[in-house]
């Protein structure tokens, strides 16, 4: 899972990526953990070798403009699955929804000279009447083109920004957008977000302040400031959690004496699919999964517990997994 931080030059994009990635990092990559308290329960418990965190890969993209993010950064977003756009509504030099607009600009413009460009290739290839294009593609590039010709981001139309056919374009209009408003720390609470819509998500923060907290090693002070400030997590918390909103992912855990791990997979897949995410012999092999929900859990805090009371739930390949679930998967290789 790859988020790309963009945005105007000195909008605070760095000193997010570094809240975000914690003190020590360098460079401008760097792999994060995403925050999970349900795997020191289930530790302490197990007593693992090891703990796996999910994690986010996060990219801050060196070169942008004090008014555009660029080529270069245009270029170097392709891969993501997300975006992370920080608007400086700090300063007061440029008003933050003006640079929101002009973001969006750029995203929908890219797009839409990757489309002129295929859509000139198409007409090329049907002059020679060489016909290799697929008519399918094509509809929908047209469609597409429609839309950001419009001033639409391709995400506002759900159905085709993820139609299979346009996948390989990676457009950036098309991905999920998390806008982070770095705004006075003063203001965090009543800052007034835009109102939410498909693929798109908001969030206030004070990026100077999330920065200097992760530098913190004391709990207790971490806390403190968090309650100054009026907010409920860090910002690391609060990106995780829009992040996996957005892309529609819960989280599922799997115990044993060697590792104690969480896993992402999109809402709705069932318990096959979540294995074979794991591993394709433990799909192949695919038996049963034996489940206990995050909430029997802690009513337990015993998996002998859950299985006398008949908590632990035997369930077959079509099992829509849920938040929290502790699965055992039985396979055979
Ligand atoms: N007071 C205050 N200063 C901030 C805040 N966020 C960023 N800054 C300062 O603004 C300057 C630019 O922040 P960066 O995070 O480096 O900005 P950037 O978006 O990475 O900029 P480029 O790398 O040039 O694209 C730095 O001096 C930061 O300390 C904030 O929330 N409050
Ligand atoms: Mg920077």
């Amino acid at each position: 899972m790859k988020t790309a931080i963009i945005g105007f030059s000195g909008s605070g994009k760095t000193e997010l990526f570094r809240a975000l990635a914690g003190p020590g990092v360098s460079g401008s990559r760097a792999m994060v953990k995403v925050p999970e308290p349900r795997l020191e329960p289930l530790s302490e418990l197990f007593r693992p070798k090891k703990i796996t965190h999910i994690e986010i890969e996060y990219l801050d993209p060196p070169g942008g403009g004090a008014r555009a993010l660029g080529s270069r950064v245009l270029s170097d977003i392709r891969g993501v699955d997300c975006l992370l756009a920080v608007l400086d509504a700090f300063t007061g030099a440029q008003d933050p929804v003006a640079q929101k607009d002009s973001i969006e600009a750029e995203l929908v413009i890219s797009d839409m000279a990757v489309i002129e460009k295929k859509l000139d290739r198409i007409r090329e290839d049907r002059k020679k009447d060489r016909h290799l294009y697929d008519p399918l593609e094509e509809e929908l590039l047209i469609q597409a083109l429609q839309l950001l010709e419009h001033e639409n981001p391709l995400r506002t139309e759900r159905t085709l920004a993820r139609h299979e056919a346009l996948k390989g374009f990676a457009f950036l209009s098309a991905k999920p957008i998390l806008y982070a408003w770095n705004v006075n720390e003063n203001r965090i609470m009543d800052f007034n977000l835009p109102a939410e819509e498909p693929d798109q998500a908001h969030i206030a923060f004070s990026a100077r302040l999330e920065r200097e907290m992760s530098e913190l090693e004391d709990q207790q002070e971490v806390e403190e400031f968090m309650r100054d400030l009026g907010v409920t997590g860090s910002v690391l918390d609060r990106v995780v959690s829009k992040t996996f909103e957005l892309l529609g992912l819960i989280t599922y855990l799997t115990t044993a004496e060697k590792q104690v791990r969480a896993w992402p997979l999109k809402r709705g897949r069932n318990a096959w699919e979540a294995a074979g995410a794991i591993h394709s012999d433990i799909q192949k092999g695919f038996i049963r999964a034996e489940v206990l929900s995050w909430e029997d859990f802690l009513r337990c805090k015993s998996f002998k517990k859950a299985k006398e009371l008949g908590l632990l739930r035997l369930e077959g390949r079509e099992y829509i997994v849920q938040d929290g679930d502790i699965i055992t998967f039985r396979f055979n290789v």
